[in-house]
């Protein structure tokens, strides 16, 4: 998902996903007027029929930050998502400053029905809602409740609210592959699948190649949007 300001990340996180074997892409819109602009291949989603499908989430928009009530849209656009797909099918989420340098389809949920990346941060582990893989559960439900619940008191609502819900939800936990959400709080595992680019204040030793590229394909982007 992403607004006009991200529209050039957002395309390329996508293009990279389709490149790379990924299928059945899809965008939430977070304004109008840029549809046309998304790859063949993605199905443009709107955020007007988001918030119709959930007024309650939709009513909390005009008291908070825009940052946080747009984050804390990803647990109602996964089943939005799952919604359109097959029965039985997975969505993946990513956030649209994600680019994939791998196969999409090499990220599994193995045993779990939620899981979500991990990010290390001064030697503690958390969840990264900036990217996650689910099947259709009561997770999600659940998920959306506690957003619900919270969304005027935490700050950084989704990526808090993963941490304590992933520690006590049967079925959810962290995504089984190296090389997913990679970023600059990561050591450079043997292959990555996608790097999170957000804007590190200082590019880590070894990881240049990486946003060279992500550079490159973003200025590719941006001169196609001319
Ligand atoms: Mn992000």
């Amino acid at each position: 998902m992403f607004d006009r300001g991200h529209l050039a990340r957002g395309i390329a996180c996508l293009r990279s996903y389709l490149q790379h074997g990924g299928t059945s892409a899809f965008a939430l819109c977070l304004e109008e007027g840029y549809e046309d602009k998304l790859s063949a291949g993605v199905v443009p989603l709107r955020l007007a029929e988001l918030e119709a499908r959930w007024p309650s989430i939709a009513a909390t928009k005009a008291t908070r930050e825009r940052r946080s009530y747009i984050y804390s849209l990803k647990a109602f656009l996964a089943e939005m998502v799952l919604d359109r797909v097959a029965e039985g099918d997975e969505v993946l989420y990513a956030d649209s400053d994600m680019f994939f340098f791998g196969d999409p389809r090499e990220i599994k949920l193995g045993e779990l029905t939620f899981g979500a990346a991990l990010v290390s941060i001064r030697s503690s582990l958390r969840f990264n809602a900036g990217l996650f893989l689910c099947r259709r559960s009561a997770f999600l439900s659940w998920w959306q409740s506690c957003v619900l619940a919270c969304c005027h008191t935490l700050a950084w609502q989704d990526e808090m609210y993963l941490n304590l819900l992933l520690e006590g939800w049967l079925g959810s936990g962290p995504l089984p592959q190296e090389g997913v959400n990679v970023g600059h709080w990561s050591q450079l595992p043997p292959a990555v699948v996608c790097y999170h680019f957000q804007a590190p204040l200082k590019i880590p030793l070894g990881h240049e190649a990486f946003h060279a590229a992500y550079d490159a394909a973003l200025e590719e982007v941006i001169h196609g949007l001319d």
